[in-house]
């Protein structure tokens, strides 16, 4: 597959198979996480790819899986209980956790090897991405069991008025650790915080 940056080839010649020299178009296609945000904005062509014209390449088998993942033992596990917010105020749009923006808030306390079970809950009108820096956490479903097939993930979707859920194992790094809604200007808006796990 190679990258062209000349003039993309006119439309016609584009089709949605992956066929030797093909060219395929990447585009960005609005995605509705509320608040008016796919109001008057048309999917747009970001550029197009032409494969090569040779043969399709053979793949390698994939290799049997030799890890497997356990379920955290949640039974001992700190409850870390998180609201996304919106701030009421002039001006600019302020978002927060717990009732405050990132840049009045304290940072939330734990140790290394411990377990917390953080509950993440949505008042607002948009969907939040939770993006949590330095661990990789298991996803629990309404009734705090583990989402099956057992996964590690490092951002949730936390829905309308809606919550998420995980287990995660603080192992052994301490230091600050950044968790933010993954919409940056979300973040920047203030939905951000900081975890310290220490030893
Ligand atoms: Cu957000």
């Amino acid at each position: 597959m190679d990258l062209q940056r000349r003039a993309p080839r006119p439309a016609a010649a584009c089709h949605g198979g992956g066929a030797p020299g093909a060219t395929l178009s990447v585009r960005w296609v609005p995605y509705d996480r509320g608040y008016g945000t796919t109001f008057g904005r048309p999917e747009v062509e970001a550029f197009r790819l032409r494969l090569a014209d040779e043969p399709l390449a053979e793949d390698d088998p994939l290799p049997a899986i030799a890890r497997g993942i356990e379920a955290l033992d949640t039974a001992a596990a700190r409850r870390v209980d998180l609201q996304l917010t919106r701030e009421e105020g002039p001006g600019d749009l302020v978002m927060g956790i717990n009732g405050v923006p990132s840049w009045e808030a304290e940072p939330l306390v734990a140790a290394v090897g411990e377990t917390a079970v953080w509950i993440i809950e949505n008042t607002m009108e948009f969907d939040h991405p939770f993006h949590l820096h330095g661990f990789f956490f298991q996803v629990l479903g309404a009734d705090g069991q583990p989402v099956r097939p057992l996964a590690w993930k490092d951002t949730v979707n936390v829905p309308v008025d809606g919550a998420a859920r995980f287990a995660v194992r603080y192992d052994n790094r301490p230091g600050m650790w950044m968790f933010h809604c993954h919409i940056l200007d979300h973040a920047d808006a203030g939905m951000m915080g900081m975890l310290q796990v220490v030893r």
